[in-house]
């Protein structure tokens, strides 16, 4: 039987920029991503959300808006990883560096790409647009995307 392991993820927008954070080590590291991580016994995805937000990147919201719910499959791995997305256009605090990422801001217009996750091209335009949207991507190793499918929704 497969597993699901849920993670967080969460996008700091700007009217004209985005804060991303390039992790420095374990999973993805060397990527630019927004900020998340597992969800731990005991505690809500949103409580997982905000903490992991302020674990990474010294900051603090009020509100999260639930934007996507991305499913990825490893082959070679019995494990899926789901993936909760949020937005948040409201922030305290100052971006800090920690162990795990080294924050900066990104013009909305210069998203580095080519340095990210390859799923991140097929949905930030939707998150940027404040479209909700449901995602599965199938990946071999951390490059190669085999099938994906992508659909706008009403309700996450
Ligand atoms: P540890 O090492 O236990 O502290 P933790 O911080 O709990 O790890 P981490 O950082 O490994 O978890 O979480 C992985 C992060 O990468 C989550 O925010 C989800 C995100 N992520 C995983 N696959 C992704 C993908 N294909 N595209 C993407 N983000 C992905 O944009």
């Amino acid at each position: 039987m497969s597993t699901r392991n849920l993670f967080t993820l969460v996008l700091v927008v700007q009217p004209s920029r985005i804060l991303l954070g390039m992790k420095k080590r374990g999973f993805g590291a060397g990527l630019w991503n927004g900020f998340g991580g597992k969800v731990q016994t005991g505690e809500s995805i949103e409580e997982a959300a905000h903490r992991e937000l302020k674990e990474e990147s010294g900051l603090t919201v009020d509100t999260l808006q639930k934007m996507g719910q991305i499913t990825f499959e490893f082959v070679g791995s019995p494990e899926l990883l789901e993936v909760h997305v949020f937005r948040a256009d409201h922030f305290n605090g100052e971006p800090k560096e920690s162990d795990e990422m080294r924050p900066q801001w990104f013009q909305l217009d210069e998203v580095p790409f080519s340095q990210m996750w390859p799923d991140d091209t097929y949905w930030f335009p939707l998150l940027l647009q404040k479209k909700k949207f449901r995602g599965y991507f199938k990946f071999q190793g951390q490059d190669t995307i085999l099938e994906h499918t992508l659909e706008e929704v009403e309700e996450i």
